[in-house]
């Protein structure tokens, strides 16, 4: 296993030195935004980036941000295009060393939260969801009060760019279900693992955050059947799941240590997030420490699902709580995220010892 912490490029309040500070982190999962979805990864650019994240000391084998273009989910004739260019780019940072590539087939929105900074009982502040807020919010206000309540940081899944064409879009998807949404992700799959293969690149797709469709737009990647699904669709190692446990788990009914030892006996959990959230009421939750006193999940049960179906991949702490003052992108501050990589480091030391 591989410990690595999300780093978002020179855009990040948080410095790679911070990063190679943390005791047991041997690297990033990469957040870039350089390249809109759908554009090139230019070779140049990226190997830049790689060579001072090397420069401080920290690996980027995995790289979080090759966003989907949205026409490729929707199958729209323009696809091909854009998964020859997907293809270019899974190229281009795979002779960067690059060897996962997070991403997900969520139509329209990424992660969603109806607030970003809820005030907990101890002063901290962290990420909330709760499905009541959204009652009586067309998708256009849940956009403008997430991009407004962001305070000025770029969020990943919320680029004005994906936005703009918000109405359009979710015109167009009022004639896709589930069955043709899984369609179109077919052939995206088939598109590109072969190049994947080629190059030894894993694709993990990262899960609905949350664990359930929005808005009536379709989401197929929840469940455990669901995500049997998507591995099923093009049989290949190459073909795998980025594990996030706060995304899954949202859904009480997902149980995360049993979808771990099932997929990992597979072989297709190339990398995980893994987080806590403590449950408040049914579809209302926040973003709790990582601890498991703190939060709903059982992050022992959880680490050592991966730890006894002989995990190799690459994990990072997810979201963190904003501590002891610091501001910044929500739930990507420095501190709670560093305590919970100690955490999860400090299990899985026991866990190797006591095998
Ligand atoms: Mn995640």
């Amino acid at each position: 296993m591989k410990m690595t912490f999300r780093w978002y490029g020179d855009s990040d309040p948080i410095s790679l030195q911070y990063i190679k500070q943390i005791p047991g982190c041997t690297g990033i999962m990469a957040m870039m935004d350089n390249f809109a979805a759908g554009e090139v990864w230019g070779k140049n650019i990226f190997s830049a980036f790689v060579k001072k994240v090397n420069d401080a000391g920290l690996e980027a084998e995995v790289i979080e941000s090759i966003n989907v273009h949205e026409d490729i989910k929707m199958g729209l004739d323009t696809r091909d295009k854009y998964i020859e260019n997907y293809n270019e780019s899974i190229k281009n940072v795979a002779e960067c060393g690059v060897k996962v590539i997070v991403y997900n087939f969520m139509p329209v929105f990424d992660w969603l939260k109806t607030d970003l900074g809820k005030v907990l009982h101890d002063g901290s502040n962290t990420l909330y969801y709760n499905e009541e807020d959204l009652k009586g919010l067309t998708p256009q206000q849940l956009v403008e009060n997430t991009i407004k309540n962001a305070k000025g940081f770029s969020l990943p899944g919320w680029e004005p760019e994906r936005l703009a064409e918000l109405e359009r879009v979710l015109e167009i998807y009022k004639d896709i279900n589930e069955e043709k949404l899984l369609a179109n992700y077919k052939y995206f799959l088939e598109g590109i693992i072969p190049t994947c293969e080629k190059y030894g690149v894993r694709m993990a797709v990262h899960p609905d955050d949350p664990a359930w469709p929005v808005f009536d737009i379709p989401r197929i990647s929840h469940t455990k059947e669901q995500l049997e699904a998507i591995i099923r669709l093009v049989d290949s190692p190459a073909n795998s799941l980025c594990l996030c446990t706060g995304s899954l788990g949202s859904e009480p009914k997902n149980d995360l240590p049993s979808i771990i030892r099932h997929f990992g006996k597979m072989n297709r959990i190339a990398c995980a997030h893994v987080r806590n959230i403590k449950f408040l009421g049914e579809r209302e939750f926040f973003e709790s420490a990582h601890l498991s006193s703190e939060g709903s999940l059982d992050m022992f049960a959880i680490m050592k699902a991966f730890h006894d179906t002989g995990f190799d991949g690459y994990i990072r702490p997810d979201h963190g709580r904003m501590i002891w003052g610091e501001t910044g992108r929500a739930g990507y501050g420095l501190y709670d995220r560093a305590l919970g990589l100690t955490y999860l480091n400090g299990m899985w030391e026991a866990l190797e010892k006591m095998k």
